[in-house]
């Protein structure tokens, strides 16, 4: 009888512990979807996410004093584009630790689009709102892309889909927001013809018919990019087989073609920003540990500018940038 009495005591204790155990293990799932600091590396800095693919990074320096960098994500398993199913959002104070804020948006979260194929996006901050304006199939083919606007009131997301810019449709898009001096803000886009327009304040409509982009030469492939340095405007992009660029004395153009920005990245996807007074230049990798080009790494390299404000050219290294001092 004692005996029994004894087993009972210490299945009872088995199970309390057991249910215990259970309910830690649930706890500690949810606390890893929050934030974490993803590397401490100071030396071979590149990649600089590693614990995830991603790619196509659209870099920012927002008014919190961070580096923000909105990425899509390539699937480990990926074998195309289609599966690439949300975007990222990572932050950084010194260039090298880079905090996780998880998925940001999904395109299950989308009404209007496909499963997957959540391609370059590109992010911008207007009237105390955040936005990401990307890429997203209608139908699950690279050639019925609408470009999506999604708004947050904070960096790190999660941000809600508003809808599409009417005008801006066709092939994968690589739309890239700018926001001038001036306040006006313009959307790049295209594939093979590259298309500048104002949009209006509601970044929903575009404010005028689309402008073909003249930068004195044709081969432009996808990937747009401006950035403006020295008051000009440097208008660049991904050739196909690496990136190249022009330098204009507007938004719209013309550009005066100047060659490579990084001529040996052969989907050459890149992002430019100052933060605390030094050039950063980002874009992705297709060879780190297994990568493929459906499993892609981010990587910073620095970027300089010549005399006469043409860029040194850009190579990938596997050491990247130094760890800022904060
Ligand atoms: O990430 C999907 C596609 O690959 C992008 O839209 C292109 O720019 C290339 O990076």
């Amino acid at each position: 009888m004692q005996l029994k009495r004894h087993s009972i005591l210490i299945l009872l204790v088995f199970t309390t512990l057991m249910l215990c155990c259970k309910h830690q293990e649930k706890d500690a799932k949810i606390t890893a979807v929050d934030p974490i600091d993803v590397t401490t590396k100071t030396k071979e800095n590149n990649p600089v996410i590693r614990h995830i693919r991603t790619a196509d990074p659209s870099a920012h320096v927002w008014k919190d004093g961070k580096v923000w960098m909105y990425t899509s994500h390539d699937r480990e398993d990926a074998v195309n584009y289609d599966t690439m199913d949300g975007y990222r959002a990572f932050s950084s104070t010194d260039m090298v630790n880079w905090t996780d804020h998880g998925d940001v948006l999904h395109s299950k979260a989308i009404s209007w689009g496909a499963s997957g194929w959540m391609w370059a996006p590109t992010a911008i901050y207007k009237n105390d709102k955040y936005y990401l304006i990307y890429p997203h199939s209608v139908k699950g083919t690279k050639d019925d892309m609408r470009c999506g606007v999604a708004v947050s009131d904070v960096p790190e997301g999660p941000f809600k889909d508003l809808g599409w810019i009417k005008g801006v449709e066709g092939k994968w898009l690589d739309p890239c927001v700018f926001t001038d001096t001036n306040g006006k803000v313009y959307l790049y886009w295209g594939v093979r013809t590259p298309k500048v327009a104002l949009l209006k304040d509601n970044l929903l409509e575009l404010a005028e018919a689309p402008k073909l982009i003249a930068y004195g030469n044709d081969n432009f492939f996808e990937a747009s990019y401006m950035h403006t340095y020295n008051g000009k405007y440097y208008f660049s992009y991904n050739a196909g087989l690496g990136g190249f660029y022009g330098i204009g004395d507007s938004p719209y153009g013309p550009f005066d073609y100047k060659g490579a920005i990084n001529p040996k990245q052969r989907q050459d996807h890149h992002s430019i920003i100052n933060y605390k007074n030094q050039q950063y230049f980002f874009y992705h990798v297709q060879d780190w540990n297994g990568g493929t080009k459906y499993r892609r790494n981010i990587c910073i390299e620095y970027l300089y500018y010549n005399e006469d404000g043409t860029i040194k050219e850009i190579y990938a290294t596997q050491d990247g940038v130094e760890r800022l001092q904060n």
